[in-house]
């Protein structure tokens, strides 16, 4: 047996050697070149969210990831992707920072033949076609749920309802789609007051900022019944305002919602000062994948795909399952 493995060896060996034969070295399969044009990275939802995309498309997977972080303007956002035309990669991903101006950028990228992916928000536009498909959470769906617990937690209410509304980047879907399912609710509701549209931008400093100005300018102490926070982030800006100036936080105070349900969201929701957590799931790589490879096969995805997402309140808290959250 051992004399045949050798005669055999020898005999490949002389193939392999023979004229006009170079031995064959196997092409490693090409990477799929993916360019993503992040929004910035100005909350725990957006950090989770790039995490997320960044392991979905790693080498191992077969993809060469380009990922530009615009720092939440806009105009980045256009440079990136008029970059990864000139660079042809195979598919682009795009978490859009506001609805609109997006449709000559994305002509360019069809013309070139590259795919388009919306992730995370959505944009306007005429024509639905400039993008493949889009990856995301349904705002309005989110606000509803929001205004519904509002509806419930004030339903006994005798007096007036006044809330206090920190907006999210003004003009971006997220922000354009939980504002209106709040507004439509207060419409219902006679009693129910908006108090001051203040913008958040998302971020922690800025809503501290805008509520510490707001409150300070006010002649007496506003009562404030129900703080509508667009996101974590803003929600603790805003809550530190408020307890800053002798506020309580919480079932005998102001009543606070707050979206995306990060672990330190849930942690503050767990204490009880905020009373309802809408999540706002960031974890959208596997479906983004799973969207680029239909492409690459040559298959058409749906147009939307919304990630699932729960409500959570102090009751339902526990510390084993924030811990257990990935984000
Ligand atoms: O709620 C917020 C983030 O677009 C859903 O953006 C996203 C929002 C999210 O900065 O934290």
């Amino acid at each position: 047996m051992k004399k045949l493995l050798g005669v055999f060896a020898l005999l490949c060996l002389l193939a392999s050697c023979a004229p006009g034969r170079q031995p064959v070295e196997e092409e490693p399969p090409a990477l799929t070149v993916i360019g993503v044009s992040q929004l910035g990275s100005e909350s725990g939802f957006r950090v989770a969210n790039s995490e997320s995309i960044r392991s979905a498309f790693s080498e191992e997977a077969g993809y060469r990831l380009l990922f530009d972080d615009a720092r939440q303007k806009q105009e980045n956002q256009i440079a990136a992707i008029r970059k990864f035309i000139q660079q042809q990669v195979d598919c682009i991903v795009l978490m859009p920072l506001c609805v609109t101006g997006w449709d000559s950028v994305l002509q360019e990228a069809r013309e070139a033949g590259i795919p388009v992916i919306l992730v995370d928000r959505t944009i306007e536009t005429e024509d639905e076609s400039l993008y493949a498909a889009h990856v995301g959470s349904d705002f309005q769906w989110e606000g509803e749920q929001a205004a519904a617990w509002l509806e419930d937690a004030f339903q006994d209410a005798p007096g007036p309802v006044n809330i206090l509304h920190i907006q999210g980047m003004l003009g971006s879907s997220a922000q354009l789609e939980r504002s209106a399912a709040l507004e439509e609710a207060v419409d219902r509701h006679e009693s129910w007051t908006i108090l001051a549209q203040l913008d958040g931008d998302f971020t922690q400093a800025k809503a501290y900022e805008e509520t510490a100005n707001w409150l300070d300018s006010q002649p007496g102490r506003p009562h404030i019944h129900a703080l509508y926070c667009e996101n974590d982030s803003s929600a603790f800006g805003a809550i530190q305002a408020l307890e800053e100036r002798g506020y309580t936080c919480g079932e005998e105070g102001v009543r606070v919602i707050s979206f995306d349900a990060t672990r330190q969201g849930l942690a503050c929701c767990m204490e009880g000062r905020i009373s309802l957590e809408v999540e706002c799931n960031p974890l959208m790589g596997p479906l983004v994948e799973e969207v680029i490879r239909t492409l690459k096969e040559g298959g058409t995805p749906d147009k939307h795909y919304y990630t699932r997402e729960r409500l959570f309140t102090p009751g339902t808290l526990s510390q084993d399952l924030i811990d257990r959250r990935p984000y």
